[in-house]
């Protein structure tokens, strides 16, 4: 007999409790005491009413999804589910926290919901790349209706209780302890004040013009994803009989779960949540109420704003009132914007507004918790600051950098208290980009970088912890699969195929057009700083820095790989000119490539330094890079992160792919030997994370 459900009997009440935390997720071990628990209580003369409800923080999260890929294991929820629609005795289902998934069938299940407190359902399945598999897609349509079933099953949004009581998805919302509203409703069921029945039983009729209609809608929306799709096409089997309608749902349900899309994107699920497994999650985080930002251009008045959004006080700092002006402005202007796009109330920014301070006197950060310093990128100002903070910020204040590439260890040294300095890496714009880089120098403290990772959770991102190098996780693979890109212009691509075939793999934007939103002075600049470093037998293309040299820096001045005069921006005719120019001093004979050559060389580029980050352990673990890149540089999500679409290929093959490739370039195309070693082996980055 399993401990994850009980039966207790009060009264003529039999109380099912769902026990399995931390979410109760619907694992094996739930789904038998569940049904051991129905038929029991099922059987029992004395019980005429049956009410479910959750221990802990919730009802039932959904179904365990640790269990998918695996062959189920009997009984299945949509069994139970169905038994339970069967049996004589009514059933009630009381929801507090979240009902989400297969917790939201089990609830659609019974014959009458109450909603307890700050309850949140919804079916997020599309989420996962999988759909409703548990009668979700059948009965939530027979009580909310077509057109709002299509919306909450194809968004996978959660619902909050008033709204899910509009919709019908909910009969009552109340207050109080689960258990005792699961006592007080058992009672009204009796005295007929909460009336029951069979979802299952409700007729509902499809509209097969709103069935096309959506249909359309999601492919328009999402047009790489799958499960949407399947998601409208089980909807549009609601109005058979429930059964029927089930096993049309089922046949999808099992679609989706053997696609590669499925195994993405419950591997980006956890990987959200894997990264904060770091060595130092059991310090104390040091308390955080007052931030010090240096520096109010964009990088800077994001922090600002990411920080004031979280309920933080902010002391922003620039050299000149003017340049401070600025900043504030933008401040203000950000959380404008957070306001239009529903983000936050009205009230609250202005809240906000009034927690903002700034000054020119860097002496004013003397009572600061954390500083974030997002000045100019070079070395000497950096440790020029840090010197000063040293002598005015008070002792355990973290003195944080938010620099993209430069040594954190050298910024540590120039003060007194390298322990409490680390890099907090924000990418642009920081207000609402999820990624935040925590970069650890050789001396940082595990407290400070605990508190590194809790102020990312207040800011609501997801944090990653890196190591210092050129670069760290992020900038340094991208700075090596960046030159790939500009390998396959110099030798025949043009700029708009690269971006377009990349952009068909998936990527949110193609590295050409990603360099003109950013602006191309940034990459300039940087080349500019290596290139006395760059090894003789490194391939140079010049291409970029011809661009930047003619003044076309992206978006801000019009032009850059693009003409951003008309939207959407054709390619710049002026880059053909610079390009062909390059090839010739270089004696290249163009050739064409494959929107499919340009994605593998690409993406082999991407895992060769992936690889290597890992071998330097720079990044803890290859889940920790996949999560980096889905949440700062637009990786699909479906695709899982490159890691994980590297298991997709396999160590072999990447292998050969990087010995043919070196034919042409031995310098840039090498295997690193982590690489070999999996390939030998035959082993995966899965089992590195220790998934395997
Ligand atoms: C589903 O239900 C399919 C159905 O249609 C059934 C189909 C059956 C068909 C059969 C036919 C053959 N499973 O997020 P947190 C872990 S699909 C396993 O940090 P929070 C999580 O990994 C499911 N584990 O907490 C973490 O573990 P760690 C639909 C799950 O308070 C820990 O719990 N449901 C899990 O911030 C805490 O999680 C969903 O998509 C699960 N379902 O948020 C809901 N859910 O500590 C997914 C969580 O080891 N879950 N864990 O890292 C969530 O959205 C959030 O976790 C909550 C809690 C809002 C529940």
């Amino acid at each position: 007999m399993s401990d994850a459900v009980t039966l207790e009997k009060v009264g003529r009440t039999g109380l099912i409790a769902f026990d399995n935390p931390p979410v109760n997720a619907a694992s094996h071990a739930l789904r038998q005491g569940f049904q051991d628990c129905l038929e029991r209580a099922a059987a029992d003369d004395g019980i005429d009413v049956i009410a479910l409800y959750g221990k802990g923080r919730s009802f039932v999260a959904g179904a365990d999804i640790r269990e998918f890929g695996k062959t189920p294991e009997a009984p299945i929820l949509p069994t139970i589910i169905n038994r339970m629609e069967e049996i004589a005795t009514p059933v009630i289902a009381v929801i507090h926290g979240v009902a989400l998934g297969g917790g939201l069938e089990i609830a659609l299940g019974a014959q009458a919901r109450v909603g307890v407190g700050r309850v949140r359902v919804g079916l997020p399945e599309v989420t996962l790349g999988i759909l409703p598999g548990a009668g979700g897609t059948q009965r939530a349509p027979r009580l909310a209706g077509l057109p709002a079933a299509i919306e909450m099953i194809t968004t996978g949004r959660h619902i909050q209780g008033p709204e899910a009581l509009e919709m019908g998805l909910l009969d009552r919302l109340t207050e109080g302890d689960p258990r005792e509203v699961a006592l007080a409703m058992a009672e009204e069921v009796r005295n007929g004040t909460l009336p029951v029945r069979t979802v299952g039983e409700i007729a509902v009729t499809v509209d097969p013009e709103l069935i096309a209609r959506a249909k359309a809608e999601v492919q328009a929306k999402a047009p790489h994803l799958y499960s949407p799709l399947k998601c409208v096409e089980a909807i549009a089997a609601c109005d058979k009989p429930i059964r029927e309608g089930m096993d049309i749902e089922r046949a999808l349900f099992r679609n989706c779960l053997g696609s590669p899309q499925r195994a993405g994107l419950i591997h980006a699920f956890f990987a959200e949540r894997a990264v904060a497994k770091i060595p130092e999650r059991d310090a104390t985080p040091r308390k955080v109420e007052r931030v010090g930002i240096i520096g109010g251009g964009t990088m800077g008045s994001g922090i600002a704003t990411a920080c004031l959004m979280a309920g933080l006080s902010v002391r922003l700092n620039e050299r000149d009132a003017a340049a401070l002006e600025r900043g504030r402005q933008t401040i203000l202007s950000n959380l404008d914007g957070a306001v239009k796009r529903g983000k936050m109330k009205p009230e609250a920014r202005a809240e906000a507004e009034a927690r903002l301070a700034a000054s020119t006197v860097l002496a004013d950060f003397a009572d600061v918790d954390l500083v974030i310093e997002a000045a100019f990128e070079d070395m000497g100002v950096k440790i020029d600051l840090f010197t000063q903070l040293d002598a005015i910020c008070k002792a355990g204040a973290v003195l944080a950098t938010n620099t993209s590439y430069l040594d954190i260890d050298r910024i540590a040294a120039a003060t007194g208290r390298p322990q409490d300095v680390i890099g907090l890496h924000f990418f642009s714009p920081a207000h609402i980009m999820k990624l935040l880089e925590v970069v650890v120098a050789d001396r940082t403290a595990p407290e400070v970088v605990a508190t590194g990772f809790a102020l990312a959770a207040k800011l609501k991102k997801v944090a990653v912890r890196a190591g210092v190098c050129d670069g760290f996780i992020g900038n340094r693979i991208l700075t090596h699969y960046r030159k790939a890109a500009d390998y396959l212009v110099l030798d025949g691509a043009s700029p708009e195929q690269i971006d377009d075939a990349l952009e068909g793999f998936g990527w949110a934007m193609g590295p050409f057009r990603a360099n003109d939103l950013s602006g191309l002075d940034i990459g300039y600049a940087t080349r500019k700083r290596r290139a006395p470093d760059r090894p003789k037998a490194e391939r140079y293309s010049e291409v970029p820095d011809r661009i930047a040299e003619a003044g076309w820096l992206g978006r801000k001045s019009g032009m850059g790989y693009y003409d951003h005069g008309t939207k959407p921006a054709p390619a710049n005719p002026g880059v053909a000119g610079i390009i062909d120019t390059v090839r010739a001093e270089h004696g290249v004979t163009p050739r064409t490539f494959t929107d499919a050559e340009i994605v593998d060389r690409y993406m082999t580029a991407m895992i060769v330094e992936a690889t290597r980050v890992i071998e330097d352990g720079i990044a803890q673990r290859p889940i920790d890079i996949d999560a980096t890149f889905l949440f700062g540089y637009g990786f699909p999500r479906w695709r899982g992160g490159p890691m994980h679409y590297a298991d997709t290929l396999g160590a072999r093959r990447l292998v050969e792919r990087i010995e043919t490739y070196a034919q042409d370039d031995p310098h840039y195309w090498q295997v690193p030997p982590l690489l070999r070693r999996m390939a030998d082996e035959g082993t995966t980055f899965a089992d590195l994370n220790g998934e395997g």
